[in-house]
């Protein structure tokens, strides 16, 4: 039975109400944190032969070598040339929008020069190797693949790892044809925490890499979260979540359907509709309960919505922006006329998907932007993965003679007021007196 949260921002306890269906219990699980600090230990010591076992036991993939476990890229470009030709004309025509809009992203190296020819700057250059995680199991998307590996590969990348697991090894079709299309360079079958141990630590056949992004289940992310330091990590993502601002001028079966889209992806994934008129959300919740009944999902979705849904009646628009930037969501629809003056008016969101026309589900896979976003609150103070994920700064000095008088004075006061001699003395033997 389908049980939806209506609120009214009229009612008084409306903040709490909102407040309390927002949190996201996303907290570490003692018995998993345990297991995966046992796996990295393990992994770290023994390096191959840890990972084989623990896929072993794990993935009932029984290989003599890790060398067994590397998938050829040849069987890569198979999986490519064997999928119908449908499917292959929609994978290339994503990665091909997917890459040009993260190449408006590349941040270029700059310098500037000073009246007395003091040179600064920043150089940016890309990671050398990076790991991707796909996961193996319910949430092996194709469309994933695509939008970690391509930004690497637009920032320079040059050695993506992908790694995956394979249970009974069963391998993914599409999931092999999207890393071939992305330009995946190795793939291990392998999966878990013992993977990403391999890819932070390195193992005789695994190369050791600097970042690991993608996304797993609890394990993967615990994993992530303590190799974080020894490598780089992207954002560990917490569950899907919607965000609809409706005018309540829209057909309500694509509103509702747009619910159901991020619903589906997950029992604890959060779909809300903000509006400002009641006889509009009850048509909502009418194309819901019509709609729910031949998605295959429905289960799923019904489980989402119930738990997690929420259908808000708002005074008018302006209200409803203030409530998407305490929120800060995921995916932001706004279904309405004037999209972009409302768009101007969000702080906080993850993607704006803009317009009756633009679903969020667009974004998904091919709109161009990248579909990792910040989740649970976290587009307050983050932003979608992109190719400055890839990338790094590095800072350029470069002090002409005159600069270093100048500066060495600055500097040596400063030094000694710290009570550094050496630094004050290295920047004195500068200022050459003539
Ligand atoms: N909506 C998901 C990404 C995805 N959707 C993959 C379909 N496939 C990220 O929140
Ligand atoms: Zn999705």
């Amino acid at each position: 039975m389908l049980t939806i949260q209506r609120l009214t921002t009229r009612s008084l306890q409306f903040h709490s109400e909102l407040d309390r269906l927002l949190a996201f219990e996303g907290g570490q699980d003692a018995a998993i944190e345990h297991t995966v600090e046992d796996i990295l230990r393990h992994v770290r010591r023994d390096g191959d032969a840890a990972v084989l076992e623990y896929t072993r036991r794990f993935d009932r993939l029984d290989a003599a070598s890790m060398a067994q476990l590397e998938l050829p890229l040849v069987r890569l470009h198979t999986a490519l040339d064997n999928l119908p030709q449908a499917q292959r004309d929609a994978l290339e025509a994503a990665a091909a929008r997917v890459r040009a809009y993260h190449e408006h992203q590349v941040m270029q190296s700059w310098t500037y020069t000073e009246a007395d020819g003091t040179v600064l700057g920043q150089q940016v250059t890309a990671l050398d190797r990076v790991g991707l995680y796909v996961p193996g199991g319910k949430a092996a998307y194709p469309s994933s693949v695509l939008m970690n590996a391509i930004p690497a590969k637009v920032a320079g990348v040059e050695e993506l790892i992908m790694v995956v697991p394979t249970p009974d090894g069963v391998q993914n079709e599409l999931v092999l044809a999207a890393a071939a299309v992305a330009g995946v360079t190795r793939v291990f079958t392998i999966g878990g925490a013992q993977a990403v141990a391999a890819l932070a630590y390195g193992t005789a056949t695994i190369p050791q890499v600097d970042k690991i992004v993608g996304p797993g289940n609890a394990y993967v992310a615990a994993a992530k979260r303590r190799v974080f330091g020894t490598v780089g990590i992207d954002m560990v993502a917490g569950p899907s979540e919607i965000l609809v601002i409706c005018d309540g001028r829209t057909n309500p079966d694509w509103i509702a359907m747009d619910l159901f889209s991020q619903a589906e992806h997950d029992e604890l994934a959060q779909s809300i509709l903000l509006c400002p008129d009641a006889a509009y959300i009850d048509a909502v919740t009418a194309s819901i309960r019509k709609l729910l009944a031949d998605m295959p999902r429905r289960e799923v979705i019904e489980a989402s919505l119930s738990g997690r849904g929420i259908l808000i009646e708002v005074r008018d628009l302006d209200e409803a922006i203030a409530i998407a930037n305490h929120i800060a969501p995921e995916h932001l629809e706004l279904s309405v006329d004037q999209p972009e003056v409302w768009a101007a008016r969000i702080k906080h969101a993850g993607a704006i998907f803009m317009g009756r026309t633009t679903c969020e589900a667009l974004g998904d896979y091919c709109a161009g932007p990248n579909h990792v976003l910040p989740t649970s609150r976290t587009a307050r103070f983050s932003s979608p993965l992109g190719v400055y994920d890839f990338q790094k700064r590095t800072s350029l000095i470069q002090v002409s003679e005159q600069g270093a008088r100048t500066l060495g004075k600055i500097a040596a006061t400063l030094a000694y007021g710290e009570g550094l001699q050496a630094h004050a003395r290295s920047a004195e033997y500068r200022i050459t007196t003539d």
